[in-house]
């Protein structure tokens, strides 16, 4: 018996326009999802998961993976009562292994999840991508939030650009890219005024990248024992877009760093959710070359592709095409399970607004038909791969 993808969608749940009848029929046997209405920091209790598992099952698919459980500020900056929410982090991940959920992903960028300038950017073919427009990023932050010191970070020729971006908008323009950035995209579970976003960055004033890791291997040390008595298998997303924004340091953007966590705390428990669309963005990570070395402890996948230009902006691109070489990345996807026997879940992370999602009102990045698309191109090339090697 060959080994395979187990494939999955993310959800929202019962308010995710997209329904779990929807991701039923686009061929999957299980959902990836969170307790959204759950505040950061507070336990998931067994009851709350229960009853989202039930409607899953319900629909006859599987709760098969927990995106995210979130990570507290508090604990990426150790302030005040970090270690309260380490604890309240540990009883999570016991209560979801009681109801039977055994990977759970999470991240640790400070302040924002994932981060673009533009939700609705039209390609050549008239669907619409998510897309990171550097300038845009410059207006924001050097134009409208005033960050103190934030012309440090950029050349002149990016403040020049910046600043011509910010000179061509509209004030409604300028809303909307402050909405995209700062309002919390789907599943990032937090969103901030400009004061408070500004509140939330100083907050980091005395944080570089090392005290960052810092922190982050703190809270592995402190976790990973738990997971593995447990059986969970934990699997950190990294950083979107996988370097440093608004001065903040991150420190889960390329292979070293995530050799580096690996390292820090070496547990098969102690794993990588390996996403192509935010590791692809940089030139220098070779991602097939990440597979092989990181193998056995890649315990979830994100699978999408992204294509940038010379002055890093960058959109998402369909799935098989854009800088993402999928081919190499799902070959040897499929060596790995088949060498370690393992299935891995893996989803088509994000697609583009397309047919009948234009019409409707979808999470950006999570269209129905955009993903189902997506989704039915990584499975014939993963089938046809597999054949192929003999698998
Ligand atoms: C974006 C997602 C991220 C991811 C979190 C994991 O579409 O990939 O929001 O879920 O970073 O904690």
């Amino acid at each position: 018996m060959s080994n395979h993808f187990i494939q999955t969608m993310r959800w929202f749940g019962p308010n995710d326009p997209v329904s779990l009848q929807d991701i039923k029929q686009a061929g999957c046997t299980g959902v990836v999802t969170a307790l959204h209405h759950i505040p950061n920091g507070v336990i998931w209790s067994i009851e709350e998961i229960e009853k989202r598992k039930n409607e899953i099952e319900s629909a006859g698919l599987k709760w098969d993976v927990i995106e995210s459980i979130p990570v507290h500020e508090n604990i990426k900056t150790q302030k005040e009562n970090f270690q309260q929410y380490i604890d309240n982090y540990k009883q999570s991940i016991r209560n979801v292994a009681a109801c039977g959920i055994k990977i759970v992903t999470y991240n640790f960028m400070p302040v924002l999840d994932w981060t673009r300038t533009d939700l609705a950017f039209t390609v050549e073919d008239g669907s619409k991508a998510l897309r990171f427009e550097k300038a845009a990023l410059i207006a924001f932050d050097v134009f409208m939030l005033k960050r103190p010191d934030a012309a440090k970070d950029y050349t002149a020729e990016e403040l020049k650009r910046g600043e011509a971006k910010f000179n061509a908008m509209s004030d409604e323009d300028k809303q909307l890219l402050q909405r995209n950035i700062i309002a919390g995209l789907p599943g990032s579970e937090e969103s901030f005024s400009l004061q408070q976003f500004q509140e939330a960055l100083d907050t980091y004033k005395s944080i570089d990248a090392d005290r960052l890791q810092q922190h982050l291997f703190y809270f592995l040390q402190e976790i990973v024992p738990v997971a593995e008595a447990c059986g969970v298998l934990l699997a950190i997303h990294p950083d979107d877009p996988p370097y440093d924004i608004f001065g903040l340091p991150r420190v889960v953007s390329t292979a070293k760093f995530a050799e580096a966590l690996l390292n820090a705390v070496p547990s098969k428990a102690n794993g990588l959710c390996f996403c192509t669309g935010s590791y692809g963005v940089r030139a220098d990570n070779n991602l097939p070359a990440m597979v092989k070395q990181f193998a056995d402890r890649i315990h979830f996948v994100h699978l999408r592709s992204t294509k940038r230009n010379e002055f890093g902006d960058f959109y998402e691109d369909n799935h098989l095409e854009g800088d993402v070489d999928m081919f190499s990345v799902v070959k040897e996807l499929v060596i790995a399970m088949n060498e370690l026997k393992v299935n891995i879940p893996m989803r088509p992370d994000h697609g583009h607004q397309m047919l009948d999602d234009l019409k409707k009102k979808t999470n950006p990045g999570y269209s129905g038909i955009g993903r189902l698309r997506g989704l039915a191109e990584l499975r014939g090339l993963e089938m046809g791969i597999a054949k192929s090697m003999g698998y």
